[in-house]
């Protein structure tokens, strides 16, 4: 089989595991990291072509506390669509789900594009808006296992994501605290600065590894940090919050 009808089969097989909520098993081919890029981006495509627009994309394996949690320990991306946003206060179908986990994120809005090497300062003068958010993953490789190649190509397992009230960028944003509760629990607690020790750095990054596949930032996308502390797996009944100091909350349940 050539290469780019292998990568096409992939793109297709992990849509299709999206689209249906049924795990596959973990890519057997050999792929490298520009191949796995090019399989999120057909399989995201895909989901273009069923009418979902880009909103922006998300981080990964920004803290060290999520690359414990994977095994894995590169930063990557995947994209974001406006199929995937839950309201803040808002309900999740478990049911459209493999295994979700949810995690606690900063997001970002941007005001201006933001391409390739820029520095912190860019990056800080690009954003419009900081909010406290929270991540849906859902891993569609079994048992939620996949190698850093796997979770690229499964659009570095991206399924949701809940924003909360949108802040200004006029207050130091690098060390706020942060508790994730679970029925009002709370189950984790971090700072911003597990974030790469500044979560801006994460946007500096986004931009970075994205011109590396000839991609940039755009005015009003979104940008998802990355995860502030593992993730906690979810189950009907669950009501989700996090809490970040001088952002605010933002919360969902899971129905
Ligand atoms: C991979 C995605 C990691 C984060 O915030 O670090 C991620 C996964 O944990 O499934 O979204
Ligand atoms: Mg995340």
């Amino acid at each position: 089989m050539d290469k780019s009808r292998k990568l096409a089969d992939i793109a297709q097989r992990l849509d299709e595991a999206a689209l249906h909520a049924e795990a596959v098993e973990q890519l057997a081919e050999e792929i490298d990291i520009a191949d796995a890029y090019e399989v999120q981006k057909l399989s995201m495509a895909r989901r273009y072509a069923r009418g979902e627009k880009s909103i922006g994309i998300k981080m990964g394996l920004t803290s060290r506390a999520k690359m414990l949690q994977v095994g894995v320990t590169d930063m990557n991306w995947g994209r974001l669509t406006d199929g995937m946003i839950v309201e803040d206060g808002g309900e999740l179908t478990f049911a459209r789900y493999v295994h979700p986990r949810a995690e606690p994120e900063i997001a970002f809005r941007l005001r201006a594009p933001l391409e390739g090497n820029v520095t912190h300062l860019e990056a800080g003068a690009a954003i419009e808006g900081v909010a406290a958010a929270i991540e849906i993953l859902d891993s569609r490789f079994k048992n939620f296992k996949f190698r850093m190649t796997d979770v690229i190509a499964d659009n570095s397992s991206s399924s949701g994501l809940i924003i909360g009230p949108w802040h200004r960028p006029d207050m130091d944003f690098s060390n706020l605290g942060m508790s994730l509760e679970i029925n009002a629990r709370p189950v984790q607690l971090g700072s911003s600065a597990a974030i790469l020790g500044h979560p801006i750095r994460s946007l500096a990054a986004a931009a970075r590894l994205m011109a590396l596949r000839g991609q940039r930032l755009e005015a009003g996308d979104i940008v998802l940090s990355g995860a502030i502390t593992a993730a906690e797996p979810l189950r009907p009944g669950m009501k989700v919050r996090v809490r970040l100091e001088r952002l605010g909350n933002c919360d969902f349940s899971v129905a």
